[in-house]
């Protein structure tokens, strides 16, 4: 791969992030190797280079062209305000960007951080938080640690990343107020030559069929068939479901996709209508 035309990424090096975006790479079906402890690494069966980095860089590193496309948290992203396009939405990464007080502090709205002193690692997100809502208050910048700064007396409430709440309840705090809600995006420079701009499609189109297919579950199952149409009525397929006589005279076997969010429910439904012997299989890449 001599003089081809490599894309660029730009990834989280050790992180919250950085399992689950070199994980969705490879479930591309892109190789990579030797991932641990370098800075970076070429694809085998992809014209990819991959940049290991720390979070907080990949926006500028995108901007400035250094790399061509990055993987970074809203977070990051919406607090650095670098001249960079959001593309896609991944799905990993969740987490919000909270407004957090002292479980004893009286709080009647937004209102009540009126003169305040707040914590945050996010000064530009935070400020322009409070001036949308015409509070003035003092932002005190600090790097990592944020939840233990009302306990110390270093502010009166913090703004800090919200997962599963177990942070700040440690450390006697509640949320007040969700400021951003995050999850990880892919970025791209604004000047991507034609030649990338073709492999960064090649690459979003394996992204959404990993992002779909992880939606979505494969499901078979047995019905008599008398009761097949109204189990089709049921099932919404890629384009219809698949119908397949069984064996055994007088019964069929029915094949659809079915999306995560309504899967429990048809499931119910499908047993109602006289389905049986119901096998649902994940799906590994779904293409449209
Ligand atoms: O070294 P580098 O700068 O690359 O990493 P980092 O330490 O700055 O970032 P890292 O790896 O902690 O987080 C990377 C990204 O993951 C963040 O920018 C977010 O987009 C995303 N993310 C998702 C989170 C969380 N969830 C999260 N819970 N980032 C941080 N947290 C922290 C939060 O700051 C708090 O300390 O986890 C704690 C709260 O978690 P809960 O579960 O107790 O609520
Ligand atoms: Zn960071």
């Amino acid at each position: 791969m001599a003089n081809e035309t490599m894309l660029r990424i730009a990834v989280q090096k050790t992180g919250r992030l950085s399992e689950d975006s070199v994980q969705l790479l490879k479930e591309c079906g892109i190789d990579l190797r030797n991932v641990k402890d370098r800075l970076k690494t070429v694809s085998e069966n992809f014209p990819l280079e991959v940049f290991f980095l720390r979070d907080d860089d990949i926006p500028e590193y995108v901007e400035d062209g250094v790399a061509d496309i990055g993987i970074v948290g809203q977070n990051v992203l919406a607090e650095k305000d670098r001249k960079v396009v959001s593309i896609q939405e991944l799905g990993f990464g969740k987490c919000r960007l909270s407004l957090a007080i002292p479980r004893s502090m009286v709080y009647d709205g937004i209102q009540s951080l009126e003169g305040k002193r707040i914590a945050t690692s996010y000064p530009k997100i935070v400020s322009g938080f409070l001036s949308k809502h015409n509070i003035k208050a003092s932002i005190h910048e600090i790097s990592g640690s944020v939840e233990i700064a009302p306990g110390i007396g270093l502010a009166d409430v913090v703004a800090d990343l919200v997962s599963s709440g177990g942070t700040l309840f440690m450390n006697g705090l509640k949320e007040a107020e969700v400021i951003l809600s995050s999850q990880a995006v892919m970025i791209s420079r604004e000047d991507l030559d034609q030649e990338r701009k073709q492999l960064l499609e090649k690459l979003l189109f394996r992204i959404r069929a990993v992002k779909k297919a992880k939606k979505s579950k494969y499901i078979l199952l047995n019905a008599p068939n008398d009761k097949v149409e109204d189990i089709i009525s049921l099932l919404p397929g890629m384009r219809s479901p698949t119908v397949l006589p069984l064996a055994e005279p007088g019964w069929s076997s029915v094949h659809s996709v079915l999306s995560e969010d309504e899967f429990w429910d048809k499931i119910e439904q499908l047993k109602e209508a006289g389905a049986e012997g119901i096998l649902v299989v994940p799906i590994e890449k779904m293409i449209m």
